[in-house]
């Protein structure tokens, strides 16, 4: 087994904190973190590897994970620990051929059938959503809810499997009771950015 996921996924968002991706992976390790996206879908490639490889050294330093969002030659370039793939990204398998064998890979699915499809594929864990209602992402796909979640983990068995999409921590619970291994959390966790930390910690069972 590469890597377990933790309970606990969080992904950056520069334009809700305002804050660049190093310095929410910093607040994300002191709450606790030890796996974190960085999703950047408005900057430079430029500008976003330089934050990248700062925020990929904090990281570091603190033993935890950085996977990139959406850029396989992100990933390859900064030696980052993983990529997470869209169904509109690069394939998985040709990320895989180029990441080789050590890097994680995720990859989003958005209903059951996408769900069972990617299962087959070399990939480390896959993702379902939105779960719920979600105003992070643009242009979301239809809301998949709790029982979404709960088909899914029955079609694909004990594949690693992580939920995103409107995850709060008033509804968390039921998502993992679902079956999801890891709640991957935007707007939940970094906001208000003042208070990363402690949002993290609303999300104990
Ligand atoms: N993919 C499906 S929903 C979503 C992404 C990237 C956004 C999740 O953000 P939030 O704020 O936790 O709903
Ligand atoms: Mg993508």
């Amino acid at each position: 087994m590469k890597f377990t996921l933790p309970k606990i996924y969080p992904i950056t968002d520069r334009r809700l904190t305002g804050l660049s991706h190093a310095a929410q992976v910093e607040k994300l390790l002191a709450g606790g973190a030890r796996l974190i996206q960085l999703r950047e879908k408005h900057a430079a490639p430029k500008a976003f590897y330089e934050e990248a490889e700062a925020a990929l050294e904090i990281a570091r330093r603190n033993g935890a994970r950085i996977i990139v969002n959406d850029r396989v030659d992100l990933a390859l370039a900064l030696g980052a620990d993983g990529v997470h793939l869209g169904q509109d990204d690069l394939p998985p398998e040709k990320a895989r051929e180029i990441l080789g064998p050590d890097v994680i890979i995720g990859f989003s699915t958005h209903s059951v059938e996408q769900a069972i499809a990617a299962a087959r594929l070399p990939i480390d864990y896959l993702a379902i959503g939105p779960v719920f209602a979600t105003s992070t992402k643009e242009n979301p796909d239809a809301v998949v809810g709790v029982e979404g979640v709960a088909r899914v983990r029955a079609a694909i068995d004990d594949f690693p499997l992580v939920a995103i999409g409107g995850i709060t921590p008033s509804n968390f619970r039921a998502v993992v009771e679902a079956g999801a291994d890891s709640l991957a959390v935007i707007k939940s966790i970094l906001f208000p950015p003042g208070q990363i930390a402690e949002n993290l910690k609303t999300f104990e069972m």
